[in-house]
């Protein structure tokens, strides 16, 4: 295996490349996207990258640049520490999401993946809309989807195999697979499934145990995770940025932040309907903008101390709406984002035409 192959390149790509920028340039993988630059590698050496100045003022929209697992044409330098990427190879996938920005309306998350994997967990994470919504970006895209139900160890067999009817049910031609990073189950049944030069991703709302599965493959804790309860009083996802990790074979694995958004809609409605006896108790509290943390006059807390209301349940209740607060936090954060963006790229427009 040569070295761009044992990071997932093959004759897919091979054969689409350009003879001038092929033998000008090296070819190269872009394994990260932080704020101002790139990481990248061609197998052996490892480099921040910046795009070349023709490359960036001849991009259109934020799909002609570079993005995580995406292959490139570079230029090494400075003891190959550093490198310009001058253009892309043409793309076997590409996972983009839609945005609420108008200029830019989608946001790319990761290119040439293969398979992904669409993590739900079995807790409150579980929710079959927001499936749906997963399985609709994964198959827009062209990337077969595998569904992956985490930490299985949390309730009993016959609970899990109900959950796997009720996706068969929405998703009849997707593989669906549960497992636990705490028991091992499953875990090698997943690496087993891993084709030679293959390309895969982890999607999933924060807290699903992505990276915890990517060190469980590894057999090591070499990357960060964080309990959800830590995660919500820090108020930020464990992993940040989008990174593409090498397996055995020739198999890569891009590692995503969670993607709270895409399940933002339901949200309300989710939690009526997974809170039903609750919901029912906020209607007679005595202040109708009542948080039923401290109020006087909660008919929830009373529930609680009457008995009538489990304390776990509301305990639940209470992670969950912080949660959707903390979404739309993370959706406006991001319209303000795609905005700076939007901006940059009319600037860039108007100077070029000057
Ligand atoms: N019970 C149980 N807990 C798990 C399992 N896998 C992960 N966890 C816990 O879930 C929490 C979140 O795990 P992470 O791997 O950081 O979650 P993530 O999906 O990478 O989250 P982001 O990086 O924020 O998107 C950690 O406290 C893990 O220990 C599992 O199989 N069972
Ligand atoms: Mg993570
Ligand atoms: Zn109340």
């Amino acid at each position: 295996m040569n070295k761009l192959e044992s990071i997932g390149f093959s004759d897919w790509f091979r054969s689409r490349l350009d003879a001038d920028k092929a033998s000008d340039h090296d070819i190269a993988r872009v394994i990260a996207v932080h704020k101002d630059r790139y990481s990248l590698t061609d197998g052996i050496r490892e480099a921040f990258g910046e795009l070349s100045g023709n490359l960036f003022y001849s991009a259109n929209s934020a799909i002609d640049l570079p993005t995580t697992g995406d292959w490139v044409y570079a230029d090494f330098y400075d003891d190959d520490t550093h490198a310009i990427i001058h253009g892309l190879i043409p793309r076997k996938t590409l996972l983009k999401r839609k945005t609420a920005g108008k200029l830019v309306d989608f946001q790319l998350i990761a290119g040439n993946i293969d398979v992904a994997f669409i993590i739900q967990s079995v807790d409150y994470n579980f929710n079959l809309g927001r499936l749906e919504r997963y399985l609709v970006m994964v198959n827009e895209s062209g990337i077969t989807p595998v569904i992956l139900l985490s930490k299985c160890d949390l309730i009993p067999q016959h609970e899990v195999d109900e959950f796997i009817s009720s996706i068969s049910n929405i998703a009849p031609h997707v593989l669906v697979l549960a497992f636990s990073n705490l028991s091992g189950e499953n875990v090698d049944s997943i690496k087993c499934s891993f084709e030679h030069g293959k390309t895969y991703c982890l999607l999933g709302s924060s807290g699903v145990g992505k990276t915890t599965l990517l060190n469980s493959l590894l057999g090591n804790g070499q990357f960060e995770t964080q309990s959800v309860s830590k995660k919500h009083s820090k108020g930020r996802h464990t992993t940040t940025s989008r990174e593409l990790i090498r397996l055995e074979n020739g198999v890569t694995l891009i590692d995503t932040p969670g993607m709270r958004e895409l399940g933002n809609l339901s949200v309300e409605v989710g939690i009526d309907e997974t809170f039903p006896e609750i919901t029912e108790f906020a209607q007679r509290c005595k202040f109708s903008n009542c948080s039923h943390t401290s109020e006087t006059g909660c008919a929830i807390l009373s529930a609680i101390k009457s008995g009538e209301l489990s304390e776990q349940r509301y305990k639940n209740y209470i992670k969950v709406t912080n949660e959707s607060a903390f979404n739309e936090m993370s959706y406006f954060e991001k319209r303000k984002k795609d905005r700076a963006l939007g901006k940059l790229i009319k600037s860039t427009v108007k100077n070029k035409f000057r």
